[in-house]
């Protein structure tokens, strides 16, 4: 039996367990990335394992996310993970450079690699046939010291794409259909691998749209093959010697087989406040918009500037709506620059941006009261631009530009002939913006810089025989990480400052969530399915860590965040009967008893529900690496114990 295409990587980077879907694999890590929300914590991390130089093959530490300096603290945040980065062995892309994940993928990405990322959409880069996966800052930093990283072996998913889109149909609605179909917890424990004839059709900025927003679909990461066209986009990099085909074997068994005829596609869009609620456009109709913004990892390449541009030309953004773009990095907003497509951006009243995340994470650009925004990124979870009651659409550039035009929703096929995009053969290449690190020898004397809003990183402790506590907060299904530990410009400057940060916790849900932690001193959390979904923010388990909360017990957990629970030294079980979810209510006692021996050696834990006298059985499946970890009180402690 052959081989699937994520199965080859995984084979080659095998460092231990055995590839049945479900056990535990051990993977080695070729290269790293961070972005500056969440590279402080990792960087923390970093030094606090002590590790005097990266044994990665390349790590990038990008500045992207915290780019609004409304205070010193976000620039401070930049000045530390420079100079952890130059010391210890770590290429730092300036800010100004772009996002990390469209950077990447232009400038260092390698077919056949794996990529570890403290970002969700990591998995851009399958978009170049690498294994990218996101993770929390401390799996990255333990993988950046050449440690192993473990995920539970993924089942295979194919896709296998026929046809060619029709014109004003774009890559974002291969993915909004894909999302259509599987859904925001469809893609849990998988990966999804594209085929076919149709994958020929599609450049490399159109494959990366796709596998960027395969994190949406909960997937572990999301891969093309790596054929002609990547060789091409990689020549146009001056990168030609990085390519190396690869493709899955004609044998190859998948798990679950979906099939999509590219040409019977239409544009789509995204609904509040899933990803997964998806319409076509035609369905939603014309409906009135105050807000188009461009950009974020998803839709920011040459290739998606350029069509926009092509539709701006000429126009004027209709007077009741505000467009901004950001064009993902300074390789596509100078080649705009140069080619006059930005000029007709400008002229037709586009606000342009840094090349940064920007509105994506709420970093400005929040919208007006009740707004309509139609957005090119990938998640429109409700709260995240910044405004609470703003309703957010997820929509290809095409759509994006048209209905900016017109300041209603469009369909960009009533616009006539699609203008015609042809990716250039050779793209600028500078990489000024991109510090190397300094040389061993200088290296040592070099001293790393904190800032007064950098404090330390939260610790949990060793795991205690029994957990009797209250159930602090009960909540329903696909709670996200953005409900857990909201971002914004607000509240982001403090990713550093744990202490700080946690008066924001849950606060899309329940404000009085910190208060009544910090007056029960611990408590234990119940969710729904798809608990912990989007990003790969490990703030989602620190901050609840610091704020005592022992346990989490839900349906189900989204893989990211389960894994960064158990870092964390919380415990993460799911009701063994799903039904018992109705059970348990907010305020009940709870009784998790030899909690200790149950993560020890169990498959089960019961716990005793002492408010309503009842007993309910709970999953605790763990690896045994988990299981030490989560004994040791985390994986910080649980590495310092084995030292
Ligand atoms: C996001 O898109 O939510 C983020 C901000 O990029 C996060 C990382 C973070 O919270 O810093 C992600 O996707 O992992
Ligand atoms: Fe940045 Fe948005 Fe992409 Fe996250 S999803 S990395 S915030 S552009």
């Amino acid at each position: 039996m052959g081989y699937t295409l994520s199965q080859k990587i995984i084979k080659n980077h095998l460092v231990s367990g055995d590839m049945t879907p479900g056990s535990e694999i051990g993977l080695k890590i070729d290269q790293t990335l961070t972005q500056d929300a969440t590279g402080t914590m990792a960087y923390l991390q970093l030094e606090a394992m002590n590790i005097p130089r990266v044994k990665t093959e390349l790590s990038v530490a990008y500045v992207d996310h915290n780019t609004l300096q409304n205070g010193f603290e976000n620039a401070d945040d930049h000045r530390f993970i420079q100079s952890v980065a130059v010391k210890r062995g770590i290429r730092f892309s300036r800010p100004g450079n772009g996002i990390c994940h469209q950077v990447h993928l232009e400038r260092f990405g390698i077919p056949g690699k794996t990529l570890l990322g403290s970002d969700s959409h990591t998995p851009t880069g399958g978009g170049i046939g690498m294994l990218a996966m996101g993770a929390g800052g401390l799996d990255v930093a333990v993988a950046m010291g050449g440690g192993t990283y473990y995920i539970p072996m993924p089942k295979m998913v194919r896709i296998t794409l026929t046809g060619k889109l029709s014109p004003w149909v774009a890559a974002k609605d291969i993915i909004l259909e894909v999302l259509r179909i599987m859904s925001v917890k469809g893609g849990l424990g998988k990966i999804i691998e594209y085929a076919g004839e149709g994958v020929k059709t599609l450049s490399v900025p159109e494959r990366a749209t796709i596998t960027n927003m395969g994190a949406e679909l909960g997937a572990t990461t999301s891969i093309f093959p790596s054929d002609e066209v990547t060789r091409e986009f990689l020549k146009a990099q001056d990168r030609e010697s990085d390519f190396v085909p690869l493709e899955a074997d004609p044998d190859a068994v998948y798990d679950e087989e979906i099939s999509i005829d590219l040409s019977k596609l239409v544009p789509l869009a995204a609904m509040p406040h899933m990803p997964d609620k998806v319409k076509t456009v035609e369905e939603i109709g014309s409906i009135k918009i105050d807000q188009v913004c461009i950009g974020s990892c998803t839709n920011s390449s040459l290739f998606d500037m350029l069509k926009v541009a092509a539709i701006l030309k000429g126009k004027t953004v209709a007077p009741n709506v505000s467009l901004s773009i950001a064009p993902g990095s300074k390789q596509v907003l100078s080649m705009l620059a140069e080619n006059g497509a930005l000029a007709d951006m400008i002229n037709a009243g586009a606000r342009i941006l840094e090349s940064a995340c920007g509105p994506c994470i709420g970093m400005g650009q929040s919208p007006n009261s009740g707004g309509i925004s139609l957005r090119t990124f990938n998640r429109n979870f409700e709260g995240r631009s910044g405004t609470a009651d703003a309703g957010i659409y997820l929509v290809s550039p095409e759509v994006a530009a048209a209905s900016a035009v017109a300041g209603v929703l469009t369909d960009p096929r009533t616009l006539g002939e699609m203008p015609v995009i042809k990716m250039p053969s050779h793209f600028e290449i500078n990489d000024n913006m991109v510090e190397l690190p300094l040389p061993c020898g200088e290296a040592e004397k070099a001293s790393v810089i904190y800032g007064p809003n950098i404090k330390a990183v939260p610790l949990g402790h060793k795991l205690e025989d029994t957990i009797k506590t209250d159930v602090i907060l009960k909540v329903g299904d696909n709670i996200t990480t953005d409900h857990i530990m909201p971002a914004g410009a607000k509240i982001l400057p403090y990713r550093s400052n744990v202490p700080y940060l946690s008066q924001f916790c849950f606060g899309v849900c329940d404000k009085t969530f910190p208060v009544r932690c910090k007056e029960a001193g611990s408590g234990i959390i119940v969710g729904g399915a798809n608990y912990g979904q989007g990003s790969s923010r490990e703030h989602a388990a620190l901050v609840p860590l610091y704020l005592g909360i022992r346990a989490v017990i839900a349906v189900s957990f989204a893989r990211m965040h389960k894994a960064n629970l158990i870092n964390s030294g919380i415990i993460p079980l799911v009701f063994a009967n799903p039904e018992d979810y109705n059970a348990i209510e907010q305020g009940d006692t709870l009784e998790l008893h030899d909690i200790r021996a149950c993560v020890e050696h169990g498959d089960t834990v019961t716990v005793k529900n002492i408010t309503k006298n009842t007993e309910i059985v709970l999953n605790a499946e763990f690896s045994d690496r988990a299981r030490n970890i989560l004994l040791a009180g985390g994986l910080l402690n649980y590495t310092a114990e084995r030292k």
